[in-house]
């Protein structure tokens, strides 16, 4: 007993070494953030399984001052009589025994989001300390922890008339770098997240870090319904009830269940978000595929029995514009393409989800007669407009061939062929774009101004021939020679791998016109060239605001804050000095060799690279940006107005 429990404790030991050795194999990125939130999912899944297995409802997260994170909740409290095989406590089990993921009972855990996760064990193991205390058959527990090694028994502190468990942590800052905060937006959005897929769990999140405690709190009857009118706040919905579609197949690993929430709106994406088991998958997999089968399949026959097909079927990308779904299912034993498990990739799964959307939504449109025809017209709208897109493109590259080598004339293209050193400079203005070409280096730097503003394609989507008729975007087009739009089917897509230079550089006037029309190329590139933008080609220019004179010497600064600081320098010991401040309107007011110092030169210049860290989010937020509804757009601004910095009056 004694020398087992002893191999035991350097077993536990040594498992909880390698968590500290090798943080990123269990938790993810330690220095960028992830781990360190991997940390609270890790312990709010297992109060979230507590909830699905029916003895919660309740969850309370506490961001503390002290930079420690809680979570309580009202569950039957972990186990804590001996356990025979360790011959230690069963809560200290749980704590301290990587894997042990506090899951006995594997029956009541069938569907949980944490069991498959690597447990508090874990967190545990990277953090400062951590302690746990339990309310359990009327008494209260309590342990605590530091690096993951018991500092204290399990002891008894106290009576209660509760159950449930509440864990604390703090994060060790020997393993966490760079971002060592807790992120409350990124928490409060993930959360919301699970309370929406596991409806009737109340998530409470207090931030008491500032003087002004913040508290939030997600509590959704309607669950994945709630979540897709949520989606589709601010758009204008094909039809007023959310389509629910939930069944289950038995498959040789045990029984899988599937629940689906769809509703068109005439949005012009589509948001169909992916889970197994609760959690999130980013990438997809098999029930996206299920799910996609499924509708095309449904709504074509669905069109056809009704004779409102005219020629060809209805794509995938047809029947899905404007559709928000969430696809959850839960399976006995997933399998994921990583550890992150961004992708599902159980097969049987695509079959499951298949049948069930198939049988069910079809169905749904017999009963629903005036529903199935509105989508289904969006659809066959979709398709048509897709196809006049189409030929407008066509017609685009025909004009360029026609027109000689196809390279728009108002380019100053640079003279090498090897796209990985060419960049071409997309410059707003006729004067600036002078400049540009003279102060250029012609060998790897290719000029295209810009007349004005580009069109809002935002506002366009429904009517692509006119996007691909403008004479500004055709000219974009054909200097970038990588084609144009999104589907990668489409025949002429955007191919990243065929762009005439590696780097697409943005340079417009430090003013608000020029942030609009920079704001108005972004767009142009995310709606038809996002590869470009999500493989990192698409940059930024940062012209200066100031040029700062003394004597014969010149400096620029590129912020109020840089201004203040050279100003100072130049003056040295002498306040007296004088100082000549030149505050750059445009670029046009740069002769080419100041443009080509400050801004152009690859030696020296800063550039901002353009990236995305949420696809859904960036398109929602181009959609009210740019699109054509007005209160939406005022209520982002109005929420973001305290983060605008450099309004310019
Ligand atoms: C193992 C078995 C039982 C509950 C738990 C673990 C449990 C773990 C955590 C972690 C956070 N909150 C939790 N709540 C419960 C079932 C015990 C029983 O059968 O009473």
């Amino acid at each position: 007993m004694t020398d087992d429990y002893s191999a035991q404790s350097i077993q536990v030991l040594e498992g909880l070494e390698a968590v500290r050795k090798r943080p990123g194999m269990y938790l993810g990125d330690p220095h960028d953030g992830s781990a360190l939130h991997h940390c609270i999912w890790e312990v709010v899944d297992n109060s979230v399984d507590e909830h699905l297995a029916g003895h919660t409802n309740l969850v309370e997260v506490g961001l503390n001052l002290d930079g420690s994170l809680s979570v309580r909740d009202y569950g039957r409290g972990i186990p804590v009589d001996l356990h025979e095989e360790f011959g230690i406590s069963a809560a200290e089990v749980i704590m301290t025994k990587l894997h042990a993921g506090g899951k006995f009972d594997n029956s009541s855990y069938k569907v949980s989001g944490g069991l498959h996760g690597v447990g508090v064990s874990a967190v545990n193991a990277v953090s400062e300390w951590m302690e746990v205390t339990i309310h359990r058959g009327g008494t209260v527990y309590h342990q605590r922890y530091e690096a993951g090694v018991p500092v204290s028994p399990l002891n008894e502190v106290g009576t209660c008339e509760d159950t449930g468990t509440l864990i604390v942590f703090k994060p060790d800052l020997g393993i966490f770098t760079n971002i060592t905060e807790f992120d409350f937006d990124q928490i409060d959005t993930r959360l919301k997240e699970t309370s929406f897929l596991n409806a009737g769990l109340k998530i409470e999140i207090t931030d008491a870090r500032s003087d002004e405690p913040h508290v939030s709190t997600h509590h959704y009857e309607g669950g994945l319904s709630e979540y897709v009118s949520q989606i589709n706040s601010g758009r204008e919905i094909l039809h007023p009830t959310v389509i629910q579609i939930s069944g289950e197949k038995e498959v040789e690993k045990g029984t899988v269940t599937v629940d689906l929430a769809l509703q068109w709106s005439n949005a012009f994406s589509e948001s169909i978000r992916c889970y197994t088991n609760i959690i999130r998958n980013k990438d997809g997999g098999t029930h996206m595929s299920g799910l996609r089968t499924a509708l095309t399949s449904c709504l074509n026959s669905y069109a056809k029995k009704k004779n409102m097909l005219k020629g060809e079927a209805l794509s995938g990308d047809d029947v899905r514009e404007g559709l928000a779904a969430i696809v959850s299912v839960k399976h006995p034993d997933p399998s994921f393409s990583s550890q992150t498990k961004d992708k599902l990739v159980s097969s049987e799964v695509t079959g499951v989800v298949q049948t069930v959307v198939y049988e069910k939504l079809g169905e749904f449109f017999e009963e629903n007669p005036s529903v199935a025809k509105a989508i289904i017209e969006k659809a066959l709208l979709a398709s048509k407009a897709r196809k006049a897109a189409q030929k407008a493109r066509e017609l685009t590259r025909r004009k360029g061939v026609l027109e000689g080598g196809g390279l728009p004339g108002k380019l100053a293209d640079c003279q090498s062929r090897d796209p990985s050193e060419c960049e071409v400079y997309l410059v707003e203005g006729d004067s600036a774009g002078g400049s540009a070409k003279t102060g250029r280096d012609r060998r790897i730097q290719a000029i295209l101004p810009l007349r004005g503003k580009i069109l809002n394609v935002e506002r366009q989507k429904h009517n692509l021939v006119k996007v691909f008729q403008n004479q500004e975007i055709q000219t974009i087009i054909r200097a970038l020679g990588a084609g144009v739009g999104n589907n990668p089917d489409d025949e002429g897509a955007f191919d990243p791998s065929k762009l005439r230079y590696s780097k697409i550089i943005i340079m417009t006037d430090a003013d608000i016109d020029g942030a609009h029309i920079r704001t108005l190329m972004l767009t142009f590139l995310w709606r038809f060239m996002r590869p470009a933008i999500t493989e990192g080609h698409v940059y930024i220019a940062q012209p200066p605001l100031f040029q700062l004179t003394k004597g014969r010497v010149s400096k620029y600064a590129f912020s109020d804050e840089e201004r203040d600081i050279i100003i100072d320098e130049l003056k040295g010991d002498n306040p007296n000095a004088k100082i000549g401040v030149q505050r750059y309107k445009g670029l046009g007011e740069m002769n080419p060799d100041q443009l080509w110092n400050t801004t152009m030169n690859p030696e020296n210049r800063t550039m901002l690279k353009v990236t995305v860290k949420d696809a859904e989010e960036s398109d929602r937020m181009f959609e009210i940006l740019m699109g054509e509804d007005v209160p939406d757009r005022r209520a982002f601004i109005e929420r973001h107005a305290k983060e605008v910095t450099n309004l310019d009056i």
